[in-house]
């Protein structure tokens, strides 16, 4: 920890320096900045991305190997900050890297959670076990404390009618009213400093941290009530404590409201603070930031700014919401009904009681221009559709509905995704609006994603292509493409992935004591956060077919067999009970595979505990196959796709999110698809309805699901929920795509008999890769939502003298 402490605290100081130096700059040329709010920020590891982006990884291999360090051992000292669950946090994290390397002036906005996502380990009987993750128990050097930014936050209270102060009279057409909050907390900025590669501006992710008001009520401590001294202290900061753990499921909880709430009036705050700083009037804000809502969890910054703008700032309503529409956009990331927050209006009077009025008035005013009144049928579906408030088991705000309704642009992230949501989830606003529904497609950074976890892979690209413009210009690649067939470039590529799995092979033997080969033996990998759409089940039910089918073989015909390593990680939210059976199920399905004498090492399956960031980085470059098979329409885009496909690996895919995009740019013959469209989706379940999901299953699955009835992976009850579900509706058409699985998985069999079509194909996925960086994502949102320019830092001396 020592070596690791005073390695990061040298290039901190580096970063402090850069990042004052950034920060004055853009406050000097009054630049348009971009702010984006997330709940999640999934960052990863600092250090070894500061190093390569600041430039001198180099020099500090050589310094510390001096003092007789490795510079990658002290790499695996540090923690990886779990504030994000998955695919929407890591987008997060990767788009601050592209802003900040491409020069934008952008901020971050988010919560630090005291606790991140929970640490998972498997027990004895295959269980998913949790345990709170503590992250601040050690020394974070790349966080530091703004004791200059604390902004007071307010909830509950009353709404009392404004009194014009000249004429006393209270006037109902200005809309105005004051709020008077009756409890307050206090929202202190952490700010984590953001290099760029290659570029001096170093931009700000700000994560807000709870905090009493009092500390500590000394007349309470006085009278000996030690207990009720801190009382405020710890309500307060049980605000930011904890990060919910579901990922695409909204969790109802007022605490979970209360942390969204407490997310964008910090932030907002902290915009207006810094537009006033300007001396400009609020009427510039959507030329001073363009903010972007990640998902609805910031949907409420809506609301807040409506507030801010008519009761505060005494704007009228009208130009209040033209400033708001026109500085707000919103992504949305999902589809899944479960998803889509709707939070009840008894929950938003009681917290926020104004805000609640805020957003009938929107409603009201934009019902009233959209929708003709009328006692009709038809009007009144219409009204009920286009309605921000639904009634159903409760009155309920439809966060997608404000989010819609209060931005100028919304997207989805990826060409499918965008289309299934103007087409279906938002028809009724994308026909008021045909303009504001657009896509952006999703990327990631090829900085931490191919050049700092692949170095061997990096060099290769770079030698090859005599340079490393490609690292900030993924479109490069695609010169790699003349290279597809070369035997010598083959054999390199081919070497590097052999290097790579050798890397997890030893982890694996360090883990879990188990031996796993390396020369012919086929990656096959799958991670991400368990979920039945992404049907991890579908995976493990068709290695207990292979299992099953290798035990009734010859010892013959096991030769001709290739060998295969099925790796599955990710963890499941506590709540989520069948989630939870299917890593139960896995882990048991593991264990008799792996101890099956008669297997040998034709098929082992390993189940990696407590998924991350950084275990990501060591099995997405090992990966040979890597699986994607949510049921078509389900997953918005996924991006660990991407990741795969940029290092070397062939993607096992069903035509669903981005997927598509991968076929789109690489070809079909690259990548094994299998499976049905999203359009012929609705009509397999109706007939799964109709007839039974068990009786259209093929036998291939029903022998399945039969010995795992017989017991043979221990007490079928233990996975009768997920059984039943297979056998009676199969929501997520299993049953439908099982054949078809199966049959992709043979094709790849046989083309890893063949290393020459193989090794193209995995070239030709790289090269075929350029618009899948972050970088290009970004390029798009700036010119089509943000309208905002990069603002390169001058180079000048006090920066260079730092090198
Ligand atoms: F439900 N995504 C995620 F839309 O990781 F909010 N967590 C979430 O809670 C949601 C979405 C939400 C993911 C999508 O599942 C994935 O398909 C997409 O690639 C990713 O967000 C980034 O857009």
């Amino acid at each position: 920890m020592g070596t690791y402490l005073a390695t990061s605290y040298t290039i901190r100081d580096r970063l402090l320096q850069l990042w004052n130096d950034t920060q004055e700059y853009y406050k000097k040329e009054k630049v348009k900045q971009v702010c984006y709010i997330s709940i999640e920020f999934l960052m990863g590891r600092f250090l070894q991305n500061a190093i390569i982006n600041l430039n001198l990884e180099e020099n500090y291999k050589k310094a510390l190997a001096g003092m007789g360090y490795a510079l990658e051992e002290i790499y695996e000292e540090e923690l990886d900050p779990a504030l994000g669950n998955g695919g929407l946090g890591r987008l997060a994290a990767c788009f601050l890297d592209t802003l900040a390397t491409h020069n934008y002036p952008a901020w971050g906005y988010g919560l630090r959670y005291n606790y991140g996502l929970f640490k998972q380990s498997i027990g004895t009987d295959g269980e998913q076990l949790e345990k709170t993750d503590i992250w601040l128990d050690k020394p974070y050097p790349f966080m530091v404390e703004n004791h200059f930014i604390r902004i007071p936050i307010g909830f509950c209270g009353t709404v009392e009618d404004y009194v014009d102060p000249n004429t006393k009279e209270t006037k109902e057409e200005s809309n105005r009213s004051i709020w008077k909050p009756s409890e307050y907390v206090i929202a202190q900025a952490n700010d984590i400093l953001i290099p760029g590669y290659g570029t001096d501006n170093t931009n700000t992710l700000r994560l807000w941290s709870a905090r009493a008001v009092e500390e500590l009520d000394f007349e309470k401590f006085s009278f000996g009530d030690f207990k009720g001294a801190s009382e405020q202290r710890l309500n307060a900061e049980n605000l930011t404590n904890v990060l919910y753990p579901n990922d695409n499921e909204a969790e109802g909880k007022e605490l979970r409201f209360k942390q969204q709430y407490f997310l964008v009036a910090a932030t907002l705050y902290d915009i207006i603070r810094r537009l006033k700083e300007q001396k400009r009037p609020l009427e510039e804000l959507p030329d001073f930031s363009a903010i972007q809502l990640n998902d609805t969890h910031p949907t409420l910054a809506i609301p807040e700014l409506m507030r801010i703008l008519v009761d505060q700032e005494m704007i009228e309503w009208d130009k209040a919401w033209e400033i708001t529409q026109k500085t707000f956009s919103y992504t949305n990331h999902t589809i899944l009904p479960e998803a889509l927050e709707r939070w009840p209006v008894k929950l938003i009077t009681k917290l926020l009681p104004r805000h609640m009025q805020i957003i009938e008035m929107i409603n009201w005013k934009f019902l009233e221009k959209n929708s003709q009144v009328g006692q009709n049928n038809k009007s009144k579906e219409l009204r009920s559709k286009l309605s921000i408030i639904e009634n159903s088991w409760d009155t309920l705000v439809r966060m997608a509905w404000l989010g819609c309704i209060g931005s100028h642009k919304v997207n989805g992230v990826s060409p499918i995704h965008s289309n299934i949501i103007k087409d279906q989830l938002f028809s009724h606003f994308s026909s008021i609006w045909p303009k504001k529904f657009v896509n952006v497609t999703n990327g990631v950074t090829p900085r931490r994603w191919l050049h700092a976890c692949n170095p061997k892979l990096s060099d290769l690209i770079t030698s090859t292509l005599e340079s490393d413009d490609w690292i900030y210009d993924l479109s490069h690649l695609s010169k790699l493409r003349e290279f597809a067939d070369n035997e010598d470039f083959q054999l390199k590529w081919a070497a590097i992935k052999q290097y790579n799995k050798k890397k997890l092979q030893r982890f694996v033997k360090e883990q879990f004591g188990l031996d796993i080969g390396v020369h012919d033996v086929i990656y096959d990998v799958q991670i991400k956060r368990i979920h039945e759409y992404k049907r991890q089940l579908m995976n493990i039910l068709s290695h207990v077919y292979n299992y099953l089918q290798i035990k009734k073989m010859t010892e013959e015909e096991k030769k001709q067999l290739e060998k295969k390593v099925v790796i599955i990680a990710g963890k499941a939210a506590p709540g989520y009970k069948a989630a939870k059976m299917i890593i139960k199920l896995i882990n048991r399905v593991s264990k008799v595979i792996n101890n099956d004498p008669e297997i040998g090492d034709l098929l082992k399956v390993i189940y990696i505990p407590n998924y991350s960031v950084t275990i990501a980085e060591l099995l997405i470059p090992a990966t040979d196959v890597s699986e994607h098979i949510s049921t078509p329409g389900t997953e918005a885009s996924g991006t660990s796709n991407m990741k795969f496909v940029l290092n070397g690996a062939i993607t096992l895919g069903t035509y669903d999110g981005a997927n598509l995009e991968i076929i789109e740019n690489i070809g079909e013959e690259n990548v094994f698809t299998f499976g049905i469209k999203a359009s012929e989706v609705s009509q397999v379940k109706q007939n799964n309805i109709e007839k039974g999901a068990w009786n259209l299953m093929p036998k291939s699955l029903q022998g399945v699901l039969g010995i795992i009835e017989e017991g043979k992976f221990g007490d079928p009850e233990e996975f009768r929920m997920i059984l039943q579900e297979l056998k009676g509706v199969d929501r997520y058409i299993l049953g439908n795509d099982f054949t078809s699985y199966l049959q992709a998985q043979k094709v790849i069999n046989e083309t890893w008999k063949n290393p020459e079509k193989w090794w193209k194909m995995s070239i030709i996925g790289c090269a075929g890769s350029g618009w899948a960086s972050s970088d290009r994502t970004i390029k798009d949102y700036a010119e089509t939502i943000w309208d905002i320019k990069p603002c390169p830092l001058p180079k000048i001396e006090s920066n260079s003298q730092l090198n």
